[in-house]
């Protein structure tokens, strides 16, 4: 009997919740991703060094299944993050295990995009600012999981997301602080 009335309820306050608390992630704006789940926060050391947005015990966030298809200029949006140890890129690189230092052309690509290592230490050309530079893929953006120390408990990464070190902004002229800036990219 009391179940009867209890899971209902519980059903409409959990609904009710999650409409409420979608994520204004940074990195979501631009996205015009499919939403493939959601993923329950849970709030842990974050390093918000460059404005990442920190999960939220409770709050749900989407997950992304897919990438655009890759052409000879495939929009995204590129993003900053540090690969080095104790940055806000989480653990270490996932094509080799190891940190980089951000004075290196490199950059993470969305799960969709990263293909299962596909393109690992393979390069890709950003075009951006009127500008083009090669950077090297060593990580993952990861679309699904997130929210724990690996993603610097971050939210899932949208499936557009080219997330680059300080050294490629540099390249292509544009200034970090920007958080965010609509780039098209190829494999090289
Ligand atoms: C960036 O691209 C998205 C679509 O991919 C677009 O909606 C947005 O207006 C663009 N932003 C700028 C500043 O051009
Ligand atoms: C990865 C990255 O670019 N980190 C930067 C975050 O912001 C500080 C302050 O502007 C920079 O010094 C870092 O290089």
């Amino acid at each position: 009997m009391a179940n009867k009335l209890l899971f209902p309820l519980i059903f409409l306050a959990l609904f009710s919740h999650s409409q409420q608390t979608l994520a204004t992630n940074k990195k979501h704006k631009h996205g015009q991703c499919k939403i493939g789940g959601y993923l329950k926060g849970k709030a842990g050391t974050c390093n918000t060094e460059n404005d990442s947005e920190c999960c939220v015990t409770g709050q749900l966030y989407p997950q992304y299944t897919g990438s655009p298809k890759v052409t000879r200029h495939t929009h995204a949006t590129m993003t900053i993050n540090s690969f080095e140890a104790g940055g806000d890129g989480g653990g270490p690189s996932e094509c080799d295990n190891q940190y980089h230092s951000d004075d290196e052309l490199i950059v993470a690509l969305s799960t969709g995009w990263f293909a299962k290592k596909s393109r690992c230490l393979k390069y890709i050309k950003i075009c951006g600012n009127g500008r083009t530079v090669l950077a090297k893929v060593v990580d993952e953006c990861d679309s699904v999981n997130g929210c724990d120390a690996v993603h610097n408990f971050e939210p899932p990464c949208p499936c557009n997301i080219v997330d680059a070190s300080k050294a490629v902004w540099k390249a292509l002229g544009l200034n970090p602080r920007m958080d965010e800036y609509n780039i098209t990219w190829t494999d090289a």
